[in-house]
């Protein structure tokens, strides 16, 4: 039984409990805010072309210009400085740094990364790289994508190209943010790039994004120099059964299956979880699991990256009360828990956050974790200066970071928290729609406004430092 954080004051004195040393952040991806898409040769990513298929994204969207990062970044890392945080989260652009996905690095390519570096070093702001969110090239994709076991050992090659040049600046390093959407959004569901819809492909990318997640981290670690830490994010939330029922509660268990254990058990106890293996068999699919793998995949790692956005309830039963599918597949359906939501319809649930992290500081312990996101998208009106006044974002953060400190109080080693995003920015199949930033884009002039949770998480950092 988790102790879920307090609302309000209470909150806010919860959020003081966090010591000096926590490490305090916010966070973007390339394709969601670079733009210059086809610029210092770039080549096109998986979410190019997704993008450009028709019905994809919402307004035909794409990431073309997104919030022109790519132009600005000295300034765009001013505004990181004035947030007062440590810590920048960014990813590479693999078709930036490589195009193709094959051959040596494109040294105007990587070049942009190297200055990123530099500018934020110079503000005092602690570079974290993940490697790749998302943007698979094209070319890879081509032949055959994540389901194909070659694309692990292509991206274990281009991990260190960007590791070589950036290791003597860069401490903290990310293989994979969210290898569930990357396999289950972009190969089954198809609500991502590249938009497949099988689920056997989705379950052999599974496998060959945690083989390329190990693969790097053992490459990385024997160039690194002491001092390096590497890591994965994922992105976790929480199962819970509809009811006492059988169906529910074995719903809840294939949800929390697929959706976590089937990640944190290969990557923290080396193995697959036994009965997701069997479900999987029921389906006919088998993981593409080779001697020695599963070795890999459990490389020791130094943090374990958590991105929380929501946690649900689950019923084994459709509407008209049937446990089946029509292809025969057993039903695991979320149920609306009557909470208040984001402007994606997720429901807001702080306290599971803290049940998450203390479930995760209890079955998987050892490793340090870092929130690596976590925010909310709501329908933001601009004052005419542009300023928003996004009391609902602000106490969003205010709840969610006071369960990340209930969390620790009950045990669980969390070490940071990041904030999603630094700017609004490109959300994927919902284009421009939803924003996330803490910081307004005017998408017209690019300009940027801090919102007030900006003001607010600015604040609420110097507080936790000073200890006051
Ligand atoms: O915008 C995304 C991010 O790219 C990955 N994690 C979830 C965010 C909100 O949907």
């Amino acid at each position: 039984m988790t102790t879920a954080a307090p609302a309000g004051t209470a909150a806010e004195e919860l959020i003081r409990t966090l010591p000096q040393s926590f490490r305090w952040g916010v966070a973007t991806s390339a394709y969601q805010i670079e733009g210059a898409a086809f610029e210092d040769g770039r080549t096109a990513s998986i979410w190019d072309t997704y993008c450009r298929t028709p019905d994809m994204v919402h307004a035909g969207d794409h990431g073309d210009v997104a919030c022109d990062h790519y132009h600005r970044m000295p300034e765009d890392v001013e505004l990181i400085g004035s947030l007062g945080v440590d810590t920048y989260r960014f990813s590479v652009s693999w078709p930036r740094v490589q195009p193709g996905g094959a051959g040596p690095v494109n040294a105007k390519g990587i070049g942009f990364y190297d200055r990123l570096v530099d500018e934020l070093l110079a503000k005092d702001v602690d570079p974290w790289v993940t490697l790749y969110h998302w943007d698979l090239p094209q070319e890879l994709e081509d032949a055959g994508g994540w389901p194909v076991r070659e694309t692990a050992y292509r991206f274990a090659d281009y991990a260190m190209l960007v590791f070589d040049k950036l290791q003597d600046r860069v401490r903290d390093w990310t293989t994979l943010n969210e290898p569930w959407c990357s396999a289950m959004l972009g190969y089954y569901v198809g609500r991502q790039a590249p938009g497949r819809q099988n689920f056997a492909d989705a379950i052999h990318a599974v496998h060959h994004l945690l083989l390329g997640h190990g693969l790097a981290t053992q490459r990385m670690r024997a160039a690194a120099n002491p001092g390096h830490e590497f890591g994965i994010t994922l992105n976790l939330g929480t199962a819970t059964p509809a009811s006492d029922s059988i169906e529910d509660r074995e719903a809840a268990r294939r949800a929390d299956g697929l959706g976590a254990r089937l990640y944190l058990d290969p990557l923290l106890r080396g193995r697959y979880p036994a009965d997701i293996v069997t479900d999987l068999a029921d389906r006919g699919i088998e993981l593409p699991v080779q001697d020695g793998d599963l070795e890999i995949i459990s490389a020791p790692i130094e943090v374990l990256g958590v991105n929380f956005y929501s946690g649900h309830v689950y019923s084994g039963r459709d509407e008209q009360g049937n446990t089946r599918d029509a292809q025969g597949n057993p039903i695991d359906r979320q149920i609306p828990q009557g909470k208040p939501v984001t402007a994606m319809g997720w429901e807001i649930v702080p306290e599971r956050f803290t049940e998450l992290l203390v479930r995760l500081g209890r079955d998987y312990p050892g490793v340090p974790m870092v929130i690596t996101e976590n925010g909310s998208a709501f329908a933001d009106v601009p004052d005419a200066d542009g300023f928003v006044e996004d009391t609902e974002r602000t106490d969003y953060f205010r709840q969610h970071i006071a369960a990340v400190a209930a969390a620790r109080e009950q045990g669980a080693d969390i070490r940071g928290y990041f904030a999603w995003s630094l700017m609004d920015n490109f959300e994927w199949a919902y284009g421009y729609d939803k924003r996330f930033g803490i910081v307004r884009v005017d998408y017209e002039t690019q300009r940027r406004t801090p919102k007030r949770s900006a003001l607010w998480y600015r604040d609420t950092i110097r507080q936790v430092r000073s200890g006051s």
